[in-house]
């Protein structure tokens, strides 16, 4: 019997990794609110479970799980699937997961950052991450020239962490139409019916306008060191 998945997200491209996964995977899973905005993720009780105060995490078994790559392959692990076993093909699949959390996730979200979220203006950050989120969009097609998928010619964990970021390409400064190999497997993913169902999974909860001048100081501004500096940490 499969004991209930607790999943503790909000509705961002790292959670709808393990969204699609999940759905992907047909496992019941119940969803735990952590509101950004509010600064859910900043309370005690979620730095139990995830101590660098992101989503998504997960609890499973009584063991808490966060960093959206080690969920991804905790879950292929525990389930038996989108991660082979033979040695060479897991390695070739874990290989593009480690690309997506440490190139295309970090890159991808300081472009959205200076682009969308910056308090003003800042033109060489804005080039940088535009140019480098183009840069590693060609590292990724290039790739895909080679196969149907990101790992060969099996659909993967690896495929499932790249595609919520790859779906805001417009918004990182990347035109898809320069990497045409990339549009394919964009094309790919999106008719999967796990997918459709993963990227909706938290729809209910997505903000509508802008960010508030108080949800703003929780992402990016003071609000993320207050616990720090309380406990004398880092100071
Ligand atoms: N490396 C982490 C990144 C997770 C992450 O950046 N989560 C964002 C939302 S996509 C978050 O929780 N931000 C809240 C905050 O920084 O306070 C992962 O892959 O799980």
């Amino acid at each position: 019997m499969v004991r209930m998945i607790k999943l503790f997200g909000w509705p961002t491209p790292n959670v709808q990794k393990i969204t699609i996964l999940l759905e992907e995977l047909n496992l019941p899973y119940e969803i735990c609110p952590v509101n950004l905005d509010r600064g859910d993720q900043l309370r005690p009780e979620f730095l139990d479970i995830s101590p660098n105060n992101k989503v998504p995490a997960i609890v499973h078994n009584g063991r808490a799980i966060f960093e959206s790559g080690t969920i991804l392959f905790y879950l292929a692990e525990e389930f038996g699937e989108f991660l082979p076993t033979k040695s060479g093909e897991r390695c070739s699949v874990l290989q593009w997961l480690f690309f997506q959390v440490a190139c295309i996730g970090p890159y991808f979200g300081q472009s959205y950052h200076f682009r969308r979220n910056a308090p003003e203006p800042v033109p060489y950050a804005i080039a940088r991450y535009q140019r480098e989120a183009n840069r590693l969009c060609g590292v990724f097609s290039a790739q895909l020239n080679k196969g149907t998928y990101i790992a060969g010619e099996t659909y993967s964990i690896a495929d499932i962490a790249a595609y919520p970021w790859m779906t805001l390409l417009d918004r990182v400064g990347v035109d898809v139409s320069a990497y045409p190999s990339l549009a394919r497997w964009l094309s790919t993913i999106e008719a999967r019916d796990g997918v459709r169902r993963g990227m909706r999974a938290m729809s209910d909860h997505v903000r509508h306008g802008p960010m508030t001048p108080e949800s703003w100081d929780i992402m990016y501004g003071d609000a993320q060191f207050r616990r720090f500096q309380a406990s004398g940490v880092g100071s």
